[in-house]
């Protein structure tokens, strides 16, 4: 059985207060997660030590970071290397999300730099991709979506592969509101899954868990969720008020 994911990426919000408020909000609703779920809090790096502290080991419920350097340590001001992020216990970490593609040019191979780094430091990659309007208008996703993953995951080994988790982000679902319909999303898994299952066999792709994220909200999750290869959400907006990231979380099943 593969793991069911609800991740919040927080993005560049929230004030420490805020933080620990909305934690422990989130913990005081007293979520009882089934075998197999999850529940990642992927929050800005100033906060983690805090969130770590905060979640208690709570069961079910693992911290992230939004991002990780593409370089293993060193003289790159500003940046967070994947062993710090180990060390200060993340478990997880989000990589090439749309909005770190975009305004900080994050090539596919540079992904494939921070993918490995990640792992050879213990973290699970959250890996993102997802097309933008122009060429989902074209009808050619598939082909885009495709060679991102070649690019940045493929040259991991079956073992490796184990312990990613991919989201599809369609760009144009990011921030504007618009969610991809159900059925745009189980068609874009199921070509995920495929793709998958080419290049590692069924058993991997059968395992590996595929979030959806872009403009995921209560009101649409559990429809999202329903898809059979749609194996939760990473969630923008909704994951920072607890009340609708607690939702979501619920319609998990
Ligand atoms: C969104 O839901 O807008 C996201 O970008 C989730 O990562």
């Amino acid at each position: 059985m593969r793991k069911k994911i609800v991740a919040g990426n927080w993005k560049m919000n929230l004030t420490l207060g805020q933080a620990e408020q909305l934690i422990n909000d989130i913990l005081q609703a007293g979520l009882r997660l089934k075998d197999g779920q999850e529940v990642v809090l992927a929050t800005p790096f100033p906060y983690l030590l805090k969130a770590k502290s905060l979640l208690k080991n709570t069961p079910g419920f693992y911290l992230g970071a939004q991002n990780s350097a593409s370089e293993k340590s060193g003289a790159y001001t500003g940046e967070v290397s994947a062993e710090m992020l180990q060390s200060v216990g993340v478990d997880y970490v989000i990589l090439g999300h749309s909005e770190r593609r975009e305004y900080f040019q994050e090539s596919n191979a540079t992904l494939a730099r921070k993918i490995d780094l990640a792992l050879a430091n213990g973290l699970k990659p959250i890996f993102c991709c997802g097309e933008p309007l122009e060429i989902r208008k074209a009808e050619t996703q598939n082909e885009y979506v495709a060679k991102q993953l070649e690019e940045s995951l493929f040259h991991l080994t079956e073992e490796q592969l184990k312990n990613i988790v991919i989201a599809y982000e369609p760009i144009w679902a990011i921030g504007t509101g618009l969610t991809a319909s159900a059925a745009q999303a189980q068609d874009m898994h199921a070509f995920i899954r495929a793709q998958i299952a080419a290049k590692y066999g069924r058993e991997a792709a059968l395992r590996t868990t595929i979030l959806y994220g872009g403009s995921a909200k209560p009101s649409n999750a559990e429809e999202l969720f329903a898809c059979p290869d749609v194996d939760g959400g990473l969630i923008g907006g909704a994951s920072l008020v607890a009340a609708d990231f607690i939702a979501i979380i619920q319609k998990l099943g």
